[in-house]
């Protein structure tokens, strides 16, 4: 059974003026949805044709099947840490961790803003959950924390493709439009629940 491409969690205009529809175009009807063809093609007529993309990215050696499930997985997780209406503050037990691990919320934005900005070249920046606190970590190329046991909370795309068109190669307004205007904490919250 092929892996599908999810539809995106909201219209493809609905991040604008943030993140334009052109820019979804591109990374979701072309970036993410090649990574699936690939990841197709490559588990086709294997016996890893019926596995599942969770299985197959906490199994996968290093390389092209790695890599693809990997960034298929990311991507569907990064679409819905955003949404049209995202920004604010979280709430509830999440933001206790988070006041918990960093000292406060803002003290929690200005590190995860720091850290995706520093996010050397293409990768991601993540929150994750780590005993009963949270923790930012940050992964290069495809790598996510999926593979390495921890529970992703929320991410952020820092690959150019992510933001070149909208920001060029402004990455701080684009972690701060992400953060400001598209996060999507109820997602984050449910994540840190389940
Ligand atoms: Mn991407």
């Amino acid at each position: 059974m092929a892996i599908e491409l999810p539809p995106l969690p909201y219209a493809d205009d609905a991040l604008a003026p943030h993140i334009s529809e052109q820019t979804i175009s591109f990374h979701y009807g072309k970036h993410h949805a090649a990574y699936v063809n690939n990841l197709n093609g490559l588990i086709d007529g294997t016996d890893l044709a019926d596995a599942s993309l969770e299985e197959i990215v906490r199994t996968a050696a290093p390389g092209a099947l790695f890599n693809n499930a990997a960034q298929v997985w990311n991507h569907t997780f990064y679409w819905n840490c955003m949404s049209p209406n995202g920004g604010g503050n979280p709430t509830g037990d999440l933001a206790a961790a988070i006041e918990s691990s960093f000292g406060s919320v803002h003290a929690f934005k200005a590190q995860f803003k720091a850290d995706a900005v520093g996010n050397f070249g293409s990768g991601w920046t993540w929150l994750v959950r780590e005993g009963d606190g949270v923790a930012i970590v940050k992964t290069d190329d495809a790598d996510t924390p999926l593979a390495h046991g921890q529970t992703a909370l929320l991410t952020i795309d820092v690959w150019e493709h992510a933001y070149y068109l909208d920001f060029q190669n402004a990455r701080p307004a684009y972690v701060d439009a992400f953060i400001e205007h598209l996060l999507n904490w109820g997602f984050v919250a449910a994540n840190f629940t389940a």
